[in-house]
């Protein structure tokens, strides 16, 4: 391998050390939410039944976390988070009960498969 190949190997790597260090959802090769059902900021007429959350890189369930609160925070009882079948980016969240109308905000703190931490707000409305 050349110098110049190292160089920039080590640069690479100690770019994802800084990155991980930050808490940010724009740091580099981690898991970034890409989309959103019901989409962020938006109003449903249907009440929906379960969250789905697209992330930019592969999640671990099982220390990720997904939380939604209704109107007047009310914390709002969802089933355990679950992955899309064959697609490790896209996060399933079954909500058992309807949703009243509302505004609803869902928080989801995640661990991408590179063993990264991110997290995240947004939230919907129910007409
Ligand atoms: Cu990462």
């Amino acid at each position: 391998m050349s110098t110049k190949k190292l160089m920039r190997l080590r640069l690479l790597s100690s770019a994802c050390v800084l990155a991980a260090g930050m808490i940010s959802q724009q740091a580099f090769a981690h898991a970034h939410l890409k989309t959103e059902t019901p989409a962020a900021d938006s109003q449903v007429t249907t009440a929906p039944g379960e969250l789905s959350l697209g992330f930019s890189e592969g999640i671990e369930p099982n220390f990720s976390k997904v939380e939604l609160s209704g109107p007047g925070n009310t914390p709002i009882k969802t089933g355990a988070i679950k992955l899309a079948s064959n697609n490790n980016t896209q996060v399933l969240v079954a909500l058992p009960a309807p949703l009243t109308s509302g505004k609803y905000l869902v928080s989801w703190h995640v661990v991408s498969v590179d063993g990264h931490k991110t997290q995240g707000t947004y939230s919907f409305t129910v007409k």
